[in-house]
């Protein structure tokens, strides 16, 4: 049996293989694009039958080299297709070709973000693409990494507070530590409890703050909140907003959450893990208002950019304080204490992707126009989604939309409102389970809504209306 290389004579990286090898890519591209025409995204079957229809098993022999084209089309054939405009699930969606390309050339560089040493260009690209975002935030003086997620941004963030409220903490442990708080709204991401957890914080350290029924936080509930912990005898140690939230994509007054972080000597966090890209667009960026008083700043390019997952970023306007909480001695791997260009010393883990360099490619080849293009584009047929649904007497839209998020119920005339909410997670169950369209469900608000998040600049009001008539019939079979 010939194998896809004959291991007797070539190994993985030789010529002949890497010649195959853009054949391949091109075969796993033209697939791509002919699955972008198929209606079914997501086939629906469970672990069991999907394990049963795909080969999983590796074997001790090579795959015969007829197999592997299909192999790879399979692969792809029983994947989600996030390409679709119709695909809505989740905050990340259709990537463009830079992006692709960006990804593709750090995978065949191959190296870790640790040190300058071994990646001097990629060191200098991932400090302009935060240099870029810094400005746009208004931050002066500014520092940062590309971290593991947003996620873990918010943790940076949470090291970054207590670095500076508690500088000792970090040899001697929390032990000394006053009970901390840590104030967020209740539609704030969950990695705040996860990690205060992580932290030995406790979860009980993360105070949520109600919000308006829209999803922003509710200030006088969180003036409130903060009176009620400093008479309890906490220590209010950070303030973390939230710009675009999971939910319904809204923003908090970052203006107002500022202000109270300065008379409150609050550390001041802006998750916009989702939202931050507004700032790339003059049309959109007065959503962000006062995100220029923040001590950190989480925000994902991925989310709404059309950057390959994963792309998160984490900056702060104090220099030296990543450095600070995070740089271990470690001289095998960095030979020059205090070098500014050995990012590893700033990060949680060692070895790190090259994941700038599909941003920067982005941004160079496309322009901040071409970033903020597509973001007003998903934006206007977000809005023009909305208006589709304000227009129908059994609809209900949860707000306009500030990002490219719609959240909507289906709502028969003279329907209890737990009936409405089992009835719209019917109807999402029912059309995920079909395939054709995407979309979400969560609650907000004792409501359980239909979220549409829109991350294809390709999006039509056509599709729209598609979807609203498919989940009006399909509640309509279900009752
Ligand atoms: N990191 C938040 C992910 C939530 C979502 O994609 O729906």
């Amino acid at each position: 049996m010939q194998s896809c290389y004959d291991a007797a004579e070539t190994l993985p990286g030789d010529h002949a293989v890497s010649e195959s090898l853009s054949s391949l890519i091109q075969a796993v591209l033209n697939y791509r694009q002919q699955r972008q025409q198929e209606a079914c995204l997501r086939l629906n079957l469970s672990p069991q039958e999907l394990a049963s229809r795909f080969d999983l098993r590796l074997q001790t022999a090579p795959l015969p080299p007829e197999q592997l084209r299909p192999l790879l089309h399979t692969l792809q054939d029983y994947s989600v297709n996030t390409q679709s405009p119709l695909f809505m699930n989740q905050l990340y969606g259709q990537i463009h070709e830079m992006g692709l390309l960006g990804d593709f050339l750090a995978a065949c560089l191959n190296t870790s973000m640790a040190t300058w040493e071994i990646a001097p260009l990629l060191t200098l690209i991932e400090k302009e693409v935060l240099r870029q975002m810094a400005q746009l935030i208004g931050f002066d003086n500014f520092d940062g990494l590309l971290t593991p997620g947003g996620s873990f941004s918010n943790l940076q963030a949470l090291l970054l507070a207590r670095e500076k409220h508690f500088p000792e903490a970090r040899k001697a442990g929390l032990a000394k530590l006053p009970p901390v708080r840590i104030f967020v709204s209740d539609q704030a991401h969950y990695s705040f409890v996860k990690f205060a957890q992580i932290m030995g914080l406790g979860q009980s350290s993360v105070v949520r703050v109600p919000s308006h029924p829209k999803g922003n936080l509710d200030l006088s509930a969180l003036h409130t909140a903060l009176a009620r912990s400093k008479a309890q005898g906490h220590y209010p140690l950070m303030l973390a907003a939230t710009a675009g939230t999971t939910v319904s994509g809204v923003f908090d007054d970052l203006e107002a959450l500022a202000a109270l972080a300065v008379s409150e000597n609050l550390w001041f966090h802006v998750d916009g893990s989702y939202g931050g890209s507004l700032l790339l667009s003059p049309e959109t960026r007065h959503f962000l208002k006062g995100i220029e008083g923040a001590d950190s700043v989480a925000w994902n390019p991925h989310k709404m950019l059309g950057v390959p997952f994963h792309c998160p970023v984490l900056l702060t306007r104090h220099r030296g304080l990543l450095e600070a909480a995070l740089s271990t001695e470690a001289d095998y791997l960095f030979h020059d204490p205090g070098h500014d260009f050995n990012l590893g010393q700033k990060s949680l883990h060692c070895g790190r992707r090259a994941e700038a360099l599909k941003f920067w490619l982005s941004w160079k080849v496309y322009g901040q126009r071409g970033l903020a293009q597509r973001i007003e584009k998903m934006r206007a047929v977000a809005i023009e989604l909305a208006r589709q649904i304000q227009q129908k007497p059994d609809f209900f839209l949860l707000c306009e939309p500030e990002t490219p998020i719609v959240c909507f119920q289906y709502r028969p005339e003279g329907w209890e409102r737990e009936a409405i909410n089992q009835l719209n997670r019917a109807v999402r169950e029912e059309l995920f389970a079909q395939g054709e369209m995407l979309f979400n469900y969560a609650q907000i608000s004792g409501l359980t809504v239909l979220r549409c998040v829109i991350s294809s600049p390709d999006f039509t009001p056509e599709q729209g209306q598609k979807i609203l008539k498919a989940v009006s019939e399909t509640a309509q079979a279900l009752t």
